[in-house]
C-alpha cells in the first residue's frame, strides 16, 4: 500500500486527528456492530476456559480475535492518525470480574531508551461489553503522552486522581478507544462486578520508519496472521511486516553502557571533523 491509498482514505475528521494530537487518545462509543462484538465475547469466553484448562491460548488463531488484528473499523481510523504504514505490535485479551486489581499510572510507550516521541506507537483499547463504573474505570492523562518520561513515573500515585485527569466510567458496548501509548493512565478498582463482566482486549501498532523494541514471538504471530489469512486478500499485509522490530534482549547490555553521561560524547568527533573542514 502506498501513502497516497492513506491519504485517500480519510475515516477521522482533521478535528479528530488535532484532538488526537493534543490530548493523546479518541473514544470511539458503541463502534463495534453487535454481531461483531458478539463473536469477540464468545472468543474471549473460551480464551478464559482454555487459559484455566491448559487449552488453547494463542489469541491469533482464535476465529473473531485473530482478524480483529486487522478489523477495519480500528486500523483505517489508526491509518489516518499515522499517515503511513505500520506494524501490529500486540493483542491481550480477557475478562475482568468482582475484585480485579486495579493498575497504577503508566504509559506503555516501548523505547529504550525514552529519548523522543518521533514516531507514533497507539494502544487500541476495546471495551465489549463498555465501561459502567464496575470492577475497574479508565482514568487518562490527557495530553501526558508529549512529555518525555520512564514509563513508571507517576506510578507513586497509583490510580488517585491527578490534576487534569479524566475518569472514563461509562461507554457503551463494542466501545473502543485509540490512546497514545505515551499517554499516561491507571485502572482504578471498582466494587461491583457481581452481575457485570469488564471485558478488555487491548492491541497495538507501530508507525513504520525507525526500529521498535518487541519478543520474537510477536514476529512469529505476525507471520501466523498471514499464513490464517488475517491480512485480507492482501490489504493490510503491511500490518504484519515485522522489520521494524528489533529484540531488546539482544541489546540491553550495549543500550546500558552506551547510556551513560552526554551524547554530545559520542557526537563529538562528527562535529570536530566538520569545523576543521570549515577552516581548512
Ligand atoms: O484495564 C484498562 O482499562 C487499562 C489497562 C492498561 O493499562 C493496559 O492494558 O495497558
Ligand atoms: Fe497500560
Amino acid at each position: 500500500m502506498t501513502n497516497n491509498e492513506f491519504e485517500n482514505s480519510y475515516v477521522l475528521s482533521q478535528a479528530e486527528v488535532d484532538r488526537f494530537n493534543s490530548e493523546g487518545y479518541l473514544i470511539f462509543n458503541g463502534f463495534f456492530d453487535d454481531n461483531l462484538t458478539q463473536l469477540l465475547k464468545e472468543d474471549v469466553d473460551q480464551l478464559m476456559v482454555n487459559r484455566a484448562t491448559n487449552g488453547e491460548t494463542n489469541i491469533m488463531v482464535f476465529p473473531a480475535l485473530g482478524p480483529l488484528t486487522s478489523e477495519p473499523t480500528v486500523v483505517d481510523r489508526v491509518a489516518n492518525l499515522m499517515g503511513t504504514t505500520f506494524t501490529h505490535h500486540h493483542i491481550h485479551a480477557r475478562w475482568q470480574g468482582e475484585g480485579e486489581s486495579g493498575v497504577s499510572w503508566h504509559h506503555d510507550y516501548e523505547q529504550m531508551p525514552q529519548t523522543n516521541r518521533s514516531h507514533l506507537m497507539v494502544h487500541v483499547f476495546i471495551y465489549l461489553d463498555g465501561l459502567n463504573g464496575e470492577i475497574g474505570d479508565l482514568l487518562v492523562l490527557p495530553g501526558s503522552h508529549q512529555r518525555i518520561m520512564a514509563r513508571d513515573a507517576f506510578r507513586q500515585f497509583m490510580y488517585d486522581d491527578l490534576p487534569g485527569s479524566v475518569t472514563i466510567d461509562n461507554l457503551s458496548p463494542g466501545s473502543f478507544i485509540i490512546v497514545h501509548s505515551a499517554l499516561q493512565h491507571a485502572r482504578r478498582p471498582k466494587p461491583g462486578g457481581e452481575t457485570f463482566r469488564r471485558y478488555f482486549i487491548d492491541t497495538s501498532y507501530c508507525q513504520h520508519g525507525i526500529l521498535w523494541p518487541a519478543g520474537r514471538r510477536l514476529c512469529h504471530l505476525n507471520q501466523m496472521a498471514i499464513d490464517l489469512g488475517w491480512d485480507r486478500n492482501g490489504k493490510y499485509t503491511f500490518l504484519y511486516d515485522n522489520s521494524c522490530f528489533f529484540d531488546p534482549h539482544d541489546y540491553i547490555e550495549k543500550f546500558n553502557t552506551r547510556n551513560q553521561g552526554s551524547l554530545a560524547l559520542y557526537l563529538t568527533k562528527e562535529i570536530n571533523s566538520k569545523h576543521k573542514g570549515t577552516k581548512a
